[in-house]
């Protein structure tokens, strides 16, 4: 793979509105993704494999619980840093980024909002210094749009419970610690559980044959009577409300994370345009390819300032779920044209593993799938503006 020689575009002088802080936490990230992942992330996705070497690296940047408090092993930074984070490490690879997301959004955040204090002190800490990795089990063979038909149970035995059933496209699965997961209960009514690697019954098969996102494990969580201690459930939130609000943090993540694949690939697309010359000019000096970079700029530009307001408003806790579809949406399907267009200025360069952006073509293609699928996010819009949610 060719030297990482990205610069990050800044059309609209975005760092203004940007904390010391804010910046000193993106360029520690940058600098990280420059040194520890660009140089070994093609032959890792080449080979689907994890590079587990990075583990301590992006609990170092501060990329495993950004939002959580010091008391608990996190960084204490605030949303706007967690957006940065996310861009930078989505800007070396959607899979990085997956597993950073997973950790903190849907791990560790139910945890620390559910979760009772031995809860929290018997696992933040370790997940935040990436000692345990950890998993999230929504989606099931039969329910992944609607998570609500899941058929995952579990019952009360007195002194602990006993779970049945299946997870499926679960990212970190293969070799994670934990797993975040959640079952309807007699009742019917769903909770969080939390699953620990060893429980007798539960095991973690890997799904091959993937091709996108191939630096990052996805796996089946199947539980087979696994007997979960009655400490393991997370009380704090019961319904559909409680993981979907964990999705809610994940989803404004990757609203950022979208936005570093597109800048990667627009600056690789540039350079390469500068360079690679034809009818005895630059590419870059023809209208054509002049067109496609000075939409990706805007783009990119948008998708910026969208992702920082929205930031504010997490911040302020004022933000709403359905702004942050919107900017998931919006933002994904951003990057993944982005991606399109840069891999056609490359021309037949563009499809190999020289560069980046064969890759973050076909990782965005899983990211535009979950966290809630395109079309999901646009419904979650429409009901939001019109008051009739047409899921059912
Ligand atoms: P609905 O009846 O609308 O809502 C049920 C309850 O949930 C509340 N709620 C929310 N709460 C917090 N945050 C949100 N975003 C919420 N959306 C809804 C709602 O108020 C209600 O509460 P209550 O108290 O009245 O019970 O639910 P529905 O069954 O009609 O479904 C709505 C729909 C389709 C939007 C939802 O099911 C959905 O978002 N589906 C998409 C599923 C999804 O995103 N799955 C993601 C799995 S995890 C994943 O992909 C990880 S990838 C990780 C990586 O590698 O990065
Ligand atoms: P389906 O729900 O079957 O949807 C198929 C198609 O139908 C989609 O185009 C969808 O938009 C459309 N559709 C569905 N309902 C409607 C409707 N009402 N109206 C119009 N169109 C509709 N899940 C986890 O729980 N944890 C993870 O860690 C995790 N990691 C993942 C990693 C990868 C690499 C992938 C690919 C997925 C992961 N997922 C994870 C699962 C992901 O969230 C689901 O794939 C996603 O929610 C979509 O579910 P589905 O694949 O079952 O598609």
């Amino acid at each position: 793979m060719k030297p990482d020689l990205f610069e990050a575009p800044d059309y609209y002088q975005l760092d203004d509105l940007f904390t010391e802080e804010h910046k000193l936490v993106r360029d520690a990230a940058r600098q990280w993704v420059k040194r520890e992942v660009s140089p070994i992330i093609e032959d890792y996705a080449q080979q689907a494999k994890f590079p587990k070497q990075i583990v301590g690296g992006l609990a170092e940047i501060g990329a495993f619980g950004p939002y959580i408090p010091e008391e608990y092993g996190g960084a204490g930074l605030d949303q706007i840093s967690y957006g940065l984070i996310m861009q930078e490490i989505e800007r070396g690879d959607s899979g990085v980024r997956s597993t950073a997301s997973v950790q903190s959004s849907l791990v560790m955040y139910p945890i620390w909002k559910y979760g009772t204090e031995e809860q929290k002190q018997k696992f933040l800490p370790k997940l935040a210094s990436g000692e345990y990795l950890g998993c999230f089990g929504l989606t099931e063979p039969n329910h992944g749009s609607n998570p609500a038909g899941m058929e995952s149970k579990f019952k009360d035995m007195g002194d602990h419970y006993l779970l049945n059933g299946a997870k499926l496209w679960i990212s970190n699965a293969p070799f994670a610690d934990v797993a975040v997961i959640w079952a309807k209960n007699e009742e019917g009514r769903i909770h969080g559980l939390i699953v620990e690697r060893g429980m007798e019954g539960f095991s973690t098969p890997e799904t091959h044959n993937k091709w996108s996102l191939r630096a990052s494990a996805t796996g089946e969580l199947i539980f087979d009577n696994v007997k979960v201690p009655k400490e393991n459930l997370l009380p704090g939130r019961s319904g559909l409300g409680a993981p979907l609000s964990c999705l809610d943090s994940a989803r404004f993540g990757i609203a950022w994370g979208a936005i570093g694949a597109a800048m990667d690939c627009y600056d690789t697309a540039l350079r390469y345009a500068q360079e690679r010359e034809q009818f005895g000019k630059p590419i870059a000096a023809t209208q054509l390819q002049q067109k496609k970079l000075a939409e990706m700029i805007t783009e990119i530009t948008k998708a910026q300032l969208l992702a920082w307001r929205l930031g504010v408003l997490r911040e302020e806790d004022k933000a709403t779920s359905a702004q942050i579809s919107m900017a998931k949406r919006n933002n994904v399907e951003m990057a993944i044209n982005i991606a399109r267009e840069a891999r056609q200025i490359l021309g037949g360069m563009g499809i190999t593993g020289e560069y980046s952006i064969m890759r973050h073509m076909m990782n965005l293609e899983s990211v535009i799938t979950y966290e809630g699928t395109h079309d999901i996010h646009l419904l979650i819009t429409g009901m939001d503006i019109t008051g009739h949610a047409t899921f059912k």
